[in-house]
């Protein structure tokens, strides 16, 4: 008796979805709709919300009595880990906390002459230029990953990994800046063993993805750039295949759709983020205690939950904190978090205000590490107030542009990126990544989205005889270089 009614309603909810998508066929993913009884009518309420794809869970406050049981102020690493102690070189020791150029100088094995660091060739060191991987050139790509494997291959990669592993800070005020300085310091090491020193870690900007029907399609998961995975979620090609973690598995692990919470950055978050006076929407505590007094609400656009979100979405070794810096994506998604808390800077404060903002102490918001004066774990000499200097980007770093294009110049200056025009002409047009192979294209027939081949029934598929690309000389490096 009761099987049958629970399959009668079982068949009703079936024939509800089906009417559902005969109605609504492919419902815009920014939008949501609910359905309202009202005396014997039915409304349908359309939602527009452009800051996520998908509804997200609340975040929660920590209850006080479960301070101890619960996350707060954890720093996780599986029971069965193999402990290796990620210590820094003296001459590490000595130069990575530096602040600005006469300071570090003496790393590059350079000679401060006039308040300048003049490099064993002669050349002046500058700051080194942070660009998104689709607008750097394929060869300067090219020599930066190979760079990389050098440091890979030497066990470099993996004993600077293990700084974050072991010592990354999260969940709180600290948060941005202890990556701003982990960052800095790869970046000094990486420029070390770069042919070309004004190279910078590149920037993974996924605005240009999270509008693609599939973002895990896009050409940045392709051999290219970031590799594919295979069936198990291995990266199987690409620059950065057979790199092995610092577990020592032979190859990283991405588990695309694994986490319904995982979702690239959009433009309206970005935006919202950089535009926002509200200081505690970029440091504040992302998990505080029940007992904190500080009162922002905890906003799903947070600057450490709309980073959490990206790291959700590649999943695999990209979801937990110990193992994340085994994936380059790590340190380009990071340099773009980084890209949007300096644009907050220089938007909302003053040189002085950049220095010194910064919440209040308290341990019912957050545990001490993040606490101002705190030294940064394994990041010392340094305090976590240093790290609001403004000699990061005076002295070591600046960042290329966003790609973006006009109605008028309908180019984003990449031929792995197009131009998106919104039919609804006060809508501004943006970038969009082209798909790899085999990429769902739905939608976008009138772009030219597939960088392989044409877009045949919401698939890009190549033909037989599809010519080579050719490269158009870039961009902001090389024209630095000159
Ligand atoms: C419901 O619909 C019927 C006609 O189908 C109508 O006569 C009746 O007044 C409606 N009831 C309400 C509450 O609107
Ligand atoms: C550079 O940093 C060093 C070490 O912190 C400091 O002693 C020096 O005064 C700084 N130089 C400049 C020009 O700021
Ligand atoms: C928190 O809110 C209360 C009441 O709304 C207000 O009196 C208090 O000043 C706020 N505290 C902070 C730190 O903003
Ligand atoms: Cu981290």
């Amino acid at each position: 008796m009761y099987s049958s009614i629970l399959c009668f309603i079982l068949k009703m909810l079936l024939f509800l979805v089906a009417v559902w998508c005969f109605i609504f066929g492919f419902v815009d993913s920014y939008t949501s709709i609910t359905k309202y009884l009202i005396g014997n009518k039915t409304y349908f309420e359309r939602f527009d919300q452009p800051w996520f794809r998908h509804m997200h869970y609340d975040h929660e406050r920590v209850k006080d009595s479960e301070k101890d049981s619960s996350a707060f102020g954890k720093h996780y690493v599986p029971d069965d880990d193999v402990f290796i102690a990620p210590d820094w070189s003296k001459k590490e020791q000595k130069y990575l906390g530096c602040l600005n150029r006469t300071c570090v100088c003496g790393f590059y094995d350079g000679e401060v002459s006039n308040g300048e660091c003049i490099l064993a060739g002669g050349k002046k060191l500058k700051p080194a230029k942070r660009v998104e991987l689709r607008m750097l050139s394929d060869k300067n790509r090219k020599l930066i990953e190979k760079t990389w494997n050098s440091m890979k291959k030497s066990g470099l990669y993996n004993r600077i990994g293990r700084v974050h592993k072991y010592s990354g800070v999260h969940s709180g005020p600290a948060f941005t800046i202890w990556h701003r300085e982990f960052l800095k310091r790869l970046e000094i090491i990486l420029r070390t063993h770069s042919p070309i020193p004004e190279f910078g870690i590149p920037f993974f900007d996924s605005t240009l993805d999270s509008p693609l029907p599939d973002p895990k399609e896009s050409i940045i998961f392709s051999e290219l750039f970031l590799g594919e995975v295979n069936e198990d979620g291995f990266v199987k090609n690409g620059p950065y295949h057979n790199w092995e973690t610092m577990e020592g598995r032979s190859q990283i692990l991405r588990k695309f759709d694994y986490d319904k919470g995982g979702e690239l950055l959009n433009n309206a978050r970005v935006d919202w983020l950089i535009n926002n006076p509200d200081i505690n929407m970029i440091l504040g505590p992302t998990m505080p205690l029940t007992s904190c007094p500080m009162n922002h609400t905890l906003d799903a656009r947070m600057l450490e939950y709309s980073h959490d979100y990206v790291h959700f979405f590649i999943n695999g070794d990209m979801s937990k904190s110990y193992s994340s810096s085994n994936d380059i994506a790590f340190v380009y998604h990071h340099c773009m978090i980084d890209w949007i808390f300096e644009h907050w800077r220089q938007n909302q404060q003053t040189r002085q205000q950049r220095e010194i903002d910064y919440p209040l102490s308290d341990e019912r918001c957050f545990p001490f590490w993040h606490f101002a004066e705190n030294p940064m774990p394994l990041l010392q000499p340094l305090k976590n107030q240093d790290a609001l200097s403004n000699g990061y980007t005076d002295h070591f770093y600046e960042f290329d542009k966003r790609p973006s294009c006009t109605r008028e110049k309908p180019d984003c200056g990449s031929k792995y990126l197009f131009c998106y025009l919104p039919e609804n002409p006060h809508e501004l047009p943006y970038c969009v990544s082209k798909l790899r192979r085999n990429g769902n294209c739905e939608g976008f027939e009138k772009y030219p989205i597939c960088y392989w081949g044409k877009c045949i029934k919401g698939r890009c598929k190549e033909s037989q005889n599809e010519h080579q690309k050719i490269e158009k000389p870039s961009n902001f490096l090389e024209l630095i270089m000159k």
